[in-house]
């Protein structure tokens, strides 16, 4: 390489290396380019041999270089890489077949529980809703049937996968539908590692609405030292309409979506993702819900975007953030050093995702003395309950209100404090311990080390402060009523 960078190649190293003045050795800047994965299998470097490694990074391949190459070893769980953790769901089991991995998916209708209160006729893989992932390696044959076991026509499409057309699972499009009772047959090789996901194609807004979606994880061929984690864990995130007391999803809901899901599982009922102190954590978010983007936020830690389904993003490009944003369609990758103990939320952001089987119903009584108001409707409404005047106090609010058969409304977990966790849908924790017996077990709550918990202050830290305790009183009667409140 010149000491001079085309544009083409400014674009491609990014421009913070430039503007530092810095020109790169060939190789590294390969490897850049490249993600990391080398060796002999270069799927990134096909298309034009003429032009080799030489390339600028633009001008690769975008859709994997030439269908057919030769296909490479296919490569076992634990030997050739270290297999992702689904909590809630599991990998696909494979069979190894004349040097191709085989799969067998089966869509099919599942009585599924997205919380011990609440379970629905939903459409999944291999009896789970969301929570099927298929795992395979780069350069690796894959086939893999599907078989059809609803009483309507679908098909798989493979979300972000270079192959082709006629693999590519749309239904009428590039395929015949697979007929209930059909079972068909995708194959291909793997020329691209990355968090792809897949989905039935044929009428989504039904299909994948009832929960026909699922991660499809392709391991790099010849890993970086950078691609090493101790903890590599999959999360599909999706939502559903279900209205209170029933037990069918209402897909043609476009907005009011009141079950948010990671692996199909709401709070409390989503396994807390474990680490060890000092872990490499990767958590791998893909997104198929219908129409909302998820801000996925971490607590305590701040973690590096690393992928997305295109690609890897080059180290000098990835971003540090402590929220990332999974649109619908998308997949990200984060990775972060777990090296704070604790009991961490991971949830999305929106603040209405973080609820179970919210309704609009009700009207806003924040600031509104609503003394006597229940007593005096439920006469005639037995199940009413009006919103608090001080907002949502969930624990509240389900002990006495009835609920019909089959409902989370307000649904949240008891605590370690003996207060109620006020949060349901998407959130889950991340729990980092110092000691751990298994990953596999839930070490339950947290130990705080003593002085480190938040709680109510002292007298005599008031008194050292300076914090005037009469003034204090003063102020907190007159927030029992403060001005404009609604008075009868
Ligand atoms: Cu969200």
């Amino acid at each position: 390489m010149s000491n001079k960078l085309s544009r083409r190649q400014v674009l491609g190293l990014g421009a913070a290396a430039v503007a530092a003045g810095i020109t790169l050795p060939k190789k590294e800047a390969e490897a850049i380019n490249h993600g990391g994965s080398g060796g002999a299998y270069q799927p990134f470097r096909g298309y034009n041999p003429k032009r080799g490694g030489d390339r600028p990074y633009w001008e690769k391949s975008y859709s994997g270089g030439p269908v057919d190459v030769k296909p490479l070893p296919p490569v076992l769980p634990g030997k050739g890489y270290k297999p992702v953790v689904v909590p809630n769901g599991a990998a696909l089991p494979f069979k190894i077949v004349d040097g191709a991995k085989v799969f067998h998916l089966i869509a099919e209708e599942v009585d599924w529980a997205f919380d011990s209160g609440l379970r629905a006729k939903c459409w999944g893989y291999n009896g789970r809703v969301n929570g099927t992932v298929i795992e395979a390696v780069e350069g690796e044959r894959v086939r893999i049937y599907v078989t059809n076991r609803l009483a309507i026509s679908t098909s798989v499409h493979w979300h972000g996968f270079n192959l082709p057309n006629g693999m590519d699972g749309v239904g009428a499009l590039t395929q015949p539908f697979i007929k209930p009772g059909e079972t068909f047959k995708y194959e291909f090789t793997l020329r691209q590692y990355g968090t792809q996901m897949f989905h039935a194609h044929h009428d989504e807004m039904t299909q994948m609405g009832m929960g026909l979606i699922g991660n499809f994880i392709i391991h790099p061929r010849n890993p970086s030292p950078e691609y090493h984690v101790d903890r590599d864990f999959s999360l599909m995130i999706s939502e559903w309409d279900i209205p209170a007391g029933s037990s069918r999803p209402n897909t043609l809901e476009m907005s009011d979506f009141n079950i948010l899901t990671l692996n199909g599982k709401v709070f409390p009922s989503t396994a807390p993702l474990v680490c060890k102190i000092g872990d490499k954590v990767r958590i791998r978010f893909g997104n198929l819900g219908a129409m909302d983007h998820h801000p996925m936020h971490m607590h305590g830690h701040h973690f590096r975007v690393t992928a997305t389904d295109g690609e890897d993003i080059p180290l000098s490009a990835q971003w540090p953030e402590t929220t990332v944003l999974v649109a619908v369609g998308q997949s990200r990758n984060v990775e972060f050093i777990a090296d704070a103990p604790g009991d961490w939320p991971l949830h999305c952001h929106m603040t209405h995702h973080i609820m179970n089987q919210m309704g609009h119903e009700f009207p806003n009584m924040v600031g509104v003395n609503k003394e006597g108001l229940d007593e005096r409707v439920r006469p005639l409404l037995p199940s009413y309950m009006t919103m608090g005047e001080t907002g949502m106090d969930m624990g509240k609010m389900a002990e006495v209100m009835p609920y019909p058969r089959n409902t989370i409304s307000m649904k949240g977990a008891p605590g370690p404090f003996g207060d109620y966790i006020s949060m349901g849908g998407l959130f889950t924790i991340v729990k980092v311990r110092d000691q751990l017996k298994s990953y596999d077990e839930d070490p339950g709550w947290y130990k705080h080390p003593a002085g480190t918990v938040a709680l109510p202050a002292t007298n005599a830290d008031l008194r050292r402060d300076g914090i005037d305790l009469k003034a204090l009183a003063n102020a907190s009667a007159h927030a029992e009523h403060p001005d404009g409140c609604y008075h009868e």
